[in-house]
């Protein structure tokens, strides 16, 4: 497990300007979130060689936790995959084996892009499976109540947590950082670091980011696309209105 955190944004779209300038600005990856936002097939096989060429690692947040989702978003070139909605161990089980190959999981296999233009060899594939990274994410209650058993899998690289989804669904409501929300955040935290395994948070707030930091998150993702837009808007039009008066 690395101690000092990788750096990342939140990617909703494939807007090349925002990647570049998230590049520029010196974060170390990026998560596409496929699963709520508008990426199409197309656009996404050529986003995330564009995305890797600006030196960017590519997690993607695949549309949802199924072979096909997943395959694709790995035969493009993503780094790794983030699989939404696990909802016990025994889901994790059998979907985060599709990003494995046999005989360790049941990832298919494919040429082209994936293989490097290349041939196939059994060195390949065990640096594919050592090197892809597969992050189920805890935001469903049964993920979180299986949490251990989660992170001993072989299938498994570490763990994403899904706040919002996690608070719905542990009878919280909408998720407002509460203190709850963060003692499971700090849970699974644990759990994770007594599997030697990373963890993973979206950190939009100080508090989080904190929170992150001092549970040895991995990966944290500080911003996201939208946000970052409403921020920029807004303190303009401040300015402007303050001035104006
Ligand atoms: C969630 O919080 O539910 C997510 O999916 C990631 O932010
Ligand atoms: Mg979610």
């Amino acid at each position: 497990m690395t101690t000092t955190p990788q750096l990342g944004a939140w990617l909703s779209d494939s807007n090349t300007a925002v990647a570049e300038i998230v590049a520029k600005i010196g974060y170390d990856f990026v998560i596409l979130d496929i699963e709520h936002g508008p990426f199409d097939l197309v656009t996404l096989e050529r986003f995330i060689p564009l995305v890797k060429g600006l030196g960017l690692t590519v997690l993607a947040k695949v549309l949802v936790p199924e072979r096909g989702a997943i395959q694709q978003a790995l035969d493009f070139g993503a780094d790794g995959v983030i699989i939404p909605h696990i909802e016990n161990v025994e889901h994790a089980r059998a979907i985060t084996g599709l990003a494995k190959f046999p005989p360790l999981g049941d990832r298919s296999a494919a040429g082209g892009r994936t293989v490097g233009y290349g041939g196939f060899s059994d060195e390949w594939y065990r640096n594919a499976d050592a090197t892809t990274l597969v992050f189920p994410m805890i935001e469903d209650a049964g993920a979180f109540d299986d949490v251990e058993a989660i992170l001993a899998l072989d299938t498994v690289d570490g763990v994403f947590i899904g706040p919002t989804d996690l608070s719905l669904r542990r009878g919280r409501g909408s998720y407002s950082r509460t203190e709850e929300d963060f003692a499971d955040i700090a849970h699974i935290a644990a759990c994770a670091a007594a599997a030697g395994k990373p963890w993973v948070l979206p950190a939009w707030s100080e508090a989080e980011k904190k929170l992150a930091l001092e549970h040895g998150a991995s990966f944290i993702a500080l911003q996201m696309v939208h946000e970052a837009i409403v921020q920029g808007f807004t303190s303009a039009k401040d300015t402007m209105d303050a001035l104006i008066g």
